[in-house]
């Protein structure tokens, strides 16, 4: 016999976690005592919110989903934050909360909060555990339902009192929850290849699902073989390189209403392993809603979103890389790139040469600072091929969608939420999963204040995270509407801080800072050889902003 709480750590051990992040609370002290004894490192944040984003992050790269764990009422509504950005991004996570006492529950007791109603609308699946024999069944079904069809959150309530029940060690098979195939109907993957060969103005629309390195290299060939353009859906940039030949950019905020009309001039769009939201349809533009202009192929594990706005000619509920795969293999007996046509190479080329010239970035010079264009652009040039790149929201970020060369093996770990302060915690996950990169997080001053001090665990752990901070002073993105909407009123978007450089030794992190262009290279040189952190503050321009 053991308690549940043990159990209930058997139960992740048993779903492959090696890794939770949490804030303490008493509500859930047995669960923290079982960790001290197990095989799962335990990662304490400064905040929920944090804890959340470091899983979140790891979710994206660790095969499960990301788990943390914090305390009833304040604690969770702390957390929110995270799972309405995995519900946003599409990513695996669970939330387990500390709950108040069983004999307590539905009476408005100290910090109490009925889960299912708060967070009802954005976790995929919320349950609260009354009988500790149905641990088992519940934790193992939380994996599940977080990982597929599309991957989100969920949350676990665990009244305190249950976890400290005696029952006996969970028996189960490894790995314990299921992986669903979803397998492409072949009568419709023969159906792709004939439209395909009809069609002079193929565009591919790539979406989250290419996640892994296997899994983007497929999709390459695919590219390769028919020679058709892909344009990425909104902040989905490491799926394909925006340097190849094929490229024809991406669909988002950033997107021309040049490039759109280019791209609705395609005569098949085959949009895979996207749900199109919003930005990646151009606002429900692109393809046409409800009937498109052009044949359209419709791939997405999420069933619910095939139809939804768009009315496919061929829909499928099943993964993008699957489908991929099965056009690959079904006509493998042809040459690995086929011949293009006049016509189609003339329509990949004018859409690589629109999408080339649109990741030039001329550099500037401002009076009242560096503008962080230039500060990208050397980092481009310097950083390995094996760079994970973290951006949190703000001009920094918009920057690296719109310029920064994502060629080879180099990744981006964004949020499609845009949510502020994802930057520094999500980093710190990565880096901890990726200790043979380069993992670098762009970050504006407003967001950092957010969540910057969890640089403390990677001073904690030595972790080699490069933290660019761009300090313009200012909620520079609101700074910019409101410049084009309310000119020359810059009503609560001013934002005085402290000296980042300083901030960052306080916690026994190595600091440098680029006041001005001319620091540029060497500040950054400098930084790449710190062996553990570094942060870099840039002074950067806030004028730059209404002009870039
Ligand atoms: C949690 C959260 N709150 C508010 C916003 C709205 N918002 C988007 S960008 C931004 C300003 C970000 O400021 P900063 O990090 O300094 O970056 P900058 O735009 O100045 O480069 C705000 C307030 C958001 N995206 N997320
Ligand atoms: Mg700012």
């Amino acid at each position: 016999m053991q308690t549940a709480g043990r159990t209930l750590v058997s139960l992740l051990e048993l779903n492959g976690v090696d890794r939770v992040f949490c804030m303490p609370g008493e509500s859930y002290l047995e669960l923290l005592d079982a960790l001290a004894d197990s095989s799962i490192d335990t990662v304490t944040a400064r905040h929920e919110g944090s804890a959340g984003f470091m899983a979140l992050a790891d979710g994206r790269l660790a095969g499960r989903p990301g788990v943390f764990t914090v305390s009833r009422g304040p604690g969770a509504t702390n957390a929110s934050i995270a799972l309405h950005s995995a519900q946003q991004d599409g990513l695996p996570l669970i939330l387990i909360i500390g709950q108040v006492p069983r004999n307590q529950l539905n009476r408005d007791s100290f910090q109490e909060v009925d889960y299912q109603q708060m967070f009802g609308s954005v976790a995929k699946w919320v349950a609260e555990v009354t009988d500790p024999e149905r641990l088992p069944e519940v934790i193992t079904r939380a994996f599940t339902v977080a990982m597929q069809p599309t991957p989100g959150p969920v949350v676990i309530s665990i009244p305190e009192d249950l976890l400290e029940i005696p029952m006996d060690p969970p028996q189960a098979p490894l790995p314990a929850f299921t992986k669903t195939a979803y397998a492409p109907e072949p009568t419709q993957i023969t159906r792709i290849l004939e439209l395909l060969g009809q069609s002079e103005r193929p565009l591919i629309v790539a979406g989250g699902e290419f996640v892994s390195d296997d899994d983007r290299q497929l999709l390459q060939t695919f590219a390769e073989k028919h020679h058709i353009p892909v344009a990425v859906g909104f902040r989905r940039h490491g799926v394909f390189p925006n340097q190849h030949p094929l490229s024809a950019g991406d669909l988002g905020i950033g997107t021309t209403p040049e490039q759109q009309a280019n791209f609705e001039q395609a005569d098949l769009i085959l949009a895979l392993g996207t749900r199109l939201n919003d930005w990646t349809t151009l606002g429900y533009q692109f393809p046409a809603s409800p009937w498109p202009k052009q044949a359209f192929v419709h791939v997405s594990a999420d069933a619910s979103t095939i139809g939804k706005n768009v009315q496919p000619t061929i829909g499928m509920a099943t993964y993008g890389p699957s489908v991929v795969r099965a056009l690959l293999s079904a006509d493998a007996n042809t040459s690995d790139k086929l011949a293009p046509t006049p016509g189609r190479r003339a329509w990949a080329e004018k859409l690589a040469a629109y999408a080339a010239q649109r990741l030039v970035w001329k550099p500037r010079r401002y009076d009242d600072g560096v503008a962080f264009g230039n500060v990208l652009t050397a980092l481009a040039e310097q950083l390995p091929e094996t760079t994970s790149m973290v951006p949190d929201a703000g001009i920094s970020a918009a920057l690296v969608y719109r310029y920064f060369p994502f060629g080879g093996p180099r990744r981006l770990y964004s949020t499609i939420s845009g949510v502020m302060g994802y930057g520094v915690p999500g980093a710190i996950a990565i880096a901890m999963r990726e200790p043979q990169r380069t993992v670098v997080c762009l970050v504006g001053d407003g967001s950092f204040m957010m969540t910057g001090t969890e640089i403390a665990i990677a001073v904690e752990r030595k972790l080699p995270v490069r933290i660019v901070v761009s300090n313009n002073r200012s909620l520079g993105t609101i700074r910019m509407h409101q410049e084009k909407q309310y000119p020359g009123r810059s009503e609560a978007s001013d934002l005085p801080g402290p000296s980042f450089v300083q901030f960052a030794q306080a916690f026994g992190c190595q600091a440098f800072s680029i006041d001005k262009d001319e620091d540029i290279h060497a500040a950054l040189e400098a930084a790449m050889k710190v062996d553990g952190p570094v942060l870099i503050e840039v002074n950067a321009s806030l004028t730059s902003i209404t002009q870039s």
